[in-house]
């Protein structure tokens, strides 16, 4: 039988969460597995679009997210999250929320360089310039997760590796 789960993915801007996470849910979906993806499309510009990107508003956007991420798990959906979500404490009040071992949190690793090089919207050269103020990696923090249950390295595998990586995880250790 299937486990609900909720699957944190975190990391810089054009790390390449969503990527990830979308071809993580594909591949669910052809298992059968019953999946939600929260992202910034159906968060930030919904329930959370009161808030913007400075610490306070941040740490509300991510605990909305967990909860309703919790409420996901209670309805015994995986539910797929893919925001920066820069704070250990706010992940950490995220993990909280839900049962031993149903928090699997991801660090979607990419090096800086690597994100600003990508920069698929121009966010990066924006930043730079000054013309975003707190922008994560270049004005603002990204605490990296000291102990996630997985690390997975976007700038040194392909999306293929990546995405098998997080399936054979789940598949060892949960549900699937
Ligand atoms: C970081 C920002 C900012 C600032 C706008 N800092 O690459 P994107 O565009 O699509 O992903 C980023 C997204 C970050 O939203 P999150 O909800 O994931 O952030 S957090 O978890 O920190 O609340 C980026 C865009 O929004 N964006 N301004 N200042 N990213």
């Amino acid at each position: 039988g299937h486990k609900s789960a909720v699957l944190w993915f975190t990391g810089l801007s054009g790390a390449g969460k969503s990527t990830l996470a979308n071809e993580v849910e594909r591949r669910l979906y052809e298992k059968g597995l019953r999946t939600y993806l929260l992202d910034g499309d159906n968060i930030r510009h919904g329930i959370n679009k009161d808030l913007g990107f400075t610490p306070e508003d941040r740490t509300e956007n991510i605990r909305r997210i967990g909860e309703v991420s919790k409420l996901f798990v209670d309805a015994g959906v995986i539910v797929l999250t893919a925001f920066i979500s820069p704070y250990r404490a706010d992940r950490e009040l995220a993990r909280s929320l839900v049962e031993d071992g149903e928090f699997i949190e991801i660090y979607v690793k990419c090096a800086i360089e690597e994100c600003e090089k990508r920069d698929p919207k121009g966010l990066y050269k924006k930043a730079r310039a000054g013309g975003i103020p707190e922008f994560t990696g270049i004005s603002a923090p990204y605490e990296e997760p000291e102990s996630p249950e997985l690390i997975i390295e976007t700038d040194t595998r392909s999306l293929d590796a990546c995405a098998e990586q997080v399936v054979e995880y789940l598949e060892k250790k949960i549900i699937l």
